[in-house]
């Protein structure tokens, strides 16, 4: 039976950081659905608009009252009219909403209207078909594969770069559980070395060094990355993990790239600037040293030679991580296609608030598993209690996802989601399957002979 929409409204409410975003709610015959819109600190240039009130003083020019009315005056009395069935049509509706606004980046109705919107309609289409939402995201995706994956959640537990007060110019250095056999258990993995990592930072530096960044993990008085992996080898160690957890990094470096180089003291004002070839080479000495899997974000969004030199090396070293764009690729089809034709990374940060639907998310994640790369889903530094990106790596297995440290509501509503998911497809009896080690290939959706290169060697 089709479901049609009878009424769309939109607020504008809070996130994490205590800025206001939209708040969506769309009415089916089947009850009324939610999405709730997150939002960037580290944003890539290439990223499809986020509308914001900058000529108001309201909410220090960050409000989004326009991007409220474009729900309410434009898209919603459009959407209605169409008569589109939410239980088919997300890619129509989707399309519908990108037409409507008409410019590439969205620059008219703003990203963060239509995401809303799109996002509910999601809900409203699973609702519809009487199955959860990753199951619909799944059929969305035109993939029929079994079994489920759980993701390897990445714990993105010390902060840095534009993310904390502290001087550490790399933004997120996270936890993998990568040897757990469970969601349930990775979390509790997680949650434990985090503690410990508490107990680490205060012997060393008091307790008043244990505040934290806007993702929740902690911002102790440190700059180099090698203080950040020392800190969270000793947490491993403490809390018995060694070997278990392994090493995620995400500098975010197109914040600290000035005039061709990256200035790693971009936060204490120092300068220790390192050319893109010395930046690669401490890269490659952190990843020999330490078990890094995963590397976001290396260079700038627009260095794509140092991108493309970094991965041709990569290809005769013993270790070497994902390496995953995310300003690079901004979760959008046409800079996914440049960084393949470039050789410029083998793994797709997945932002559904960078492009601006569920529809085009999925097609870019589609199109990165193509190429054999992985896809990493993400949330964003400033965050809602939605947990919509929990069902979007279930449903698309893509075998790894970062919400965040284990810790702070808005963050643990995704990695809580994912333990009920777990929970609730074992009671159905179905398979489930956690992704583990091979967090990259879980997807299985391409013959091992098109995966570029996927040497951890650990
Ligand atoms: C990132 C994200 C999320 P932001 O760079 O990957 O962790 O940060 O949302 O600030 O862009
Ligand atoms: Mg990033």
């Amino acid at each position: 039976m089709p479901s049609y929409i009878t009424s769309i409204t939109a607020a504008q409410r809070l996130d994490s950081r205590g800025n206001p975003t939209v708040q969506v709610r769309l009415t089916t015959d089947k009850g009324t659905f939610t999405g709730l819109v997150p939002s960037g600190a580290s944003t890539g240039i290439h990223e499809a608009l986020e509308l914001r009130d900058t000529s108001s003083t309201a909410y220090g020019g960050k409000g989004v009252k326009q991007a409220v009315l474009n729900v309410t005056n434009t898209i919603a009395p459009a959407l209605i009219a169409r008569y589109f069935d939410v239980e088919t049509q997300l890619k129509e509706i989707d399309a519908f909403m990108c037409d409507l606004d008409g410019t590439k980046g969205k620059k008219k109705l703003g990203a963060n209207a239509i995401l809303g919107v799109s996002m509910a309609c999601a809900r409203a289409g699973a609702a519809s078909l009487k199955i959860p939402l990753y199951e619909h995201l799944r059929l969305e995706s035109g993939s029929l594969e079994a079994p489920y994956i759980l993701p390897v959640p990445f714990f993105n537990v010390l902060n840095g770069g534009v993310h904390s007060g502290n001087t550490m110019a790399f933004q997120e250095i996270m936890l993998a559980p990568t040897g757990a056999q469970s969601i349930t258990e990775a979390v509790q993995m997680g949650a434990e070395t985090y503690h410990a990592l508490k107990t680490v930072i205060t012997k060393k530096f008091g307790p008043s060094a244990t505040g934290i960044g806007d993702e929740g993990g902690f911002a102790p008085p440190i700059s180099k990355p090698s203080e950040a992996l020392d800190l969270l080898t000793e947490a491993v160690e403490k809390a018995g993990y060694t070997g278990k957890i392994q090493f995620a990094m995400d500098p975010a470096s197109s914040e600290f790239f000035r005039e061709a180089n990256y200035n790693l003291g971009i936060k204490d004002k120092t300068s220790t600037k390192l050319t893109p070839d010395g930046l690669a080479d401490l890269y490659r000495e952190l990843i020999q040293k330490y078990p890094i899997v995963l590397l976001e974000d290396p260079f700038a969004e627009d260095d794509w030679s140092s991108w493309s030199g970094f991965m041709q090396k990569g290809k005769s070293l013993e270790r070497m991580p994902e390496i995953v764009g995310d300003d690079l690729t901004v979760t959008n089809v046409e800079r996914v296609k440049e960084a393949q034709e470039k050789g410029a990374c083998n793994g797709l940060l997945l932002k559904i608030n960078q492009i601006g639907t569920v529809s085009e998310a999925i097609a870019a994640a589609n199109l990165a598993f193509s190429y054999g790369w992985g896809v990493f889903v993400s949330h964003r530094s400033g965050e809602t209690t939605d947990d919509f990106i929990a069902d979007l790596t279930v449903g698309l297995r893509t075998g790894h996802l970062k919400t965040g440290a284990p810790a702070r509501g808005e963050r643990v509503v995704k990695y809580n989601r994912l333990m009920d998911i777990e929970d609730e497809l074992k009671a159905r009896g179905e398979e489930v399957k956690y992704a583990g080690v091979d967090f990259r290939t879980a997807h299985g959706k391409v013959a091992d002979s098109k995966i570029p290169f996927n040497v951890y060697g650990y």
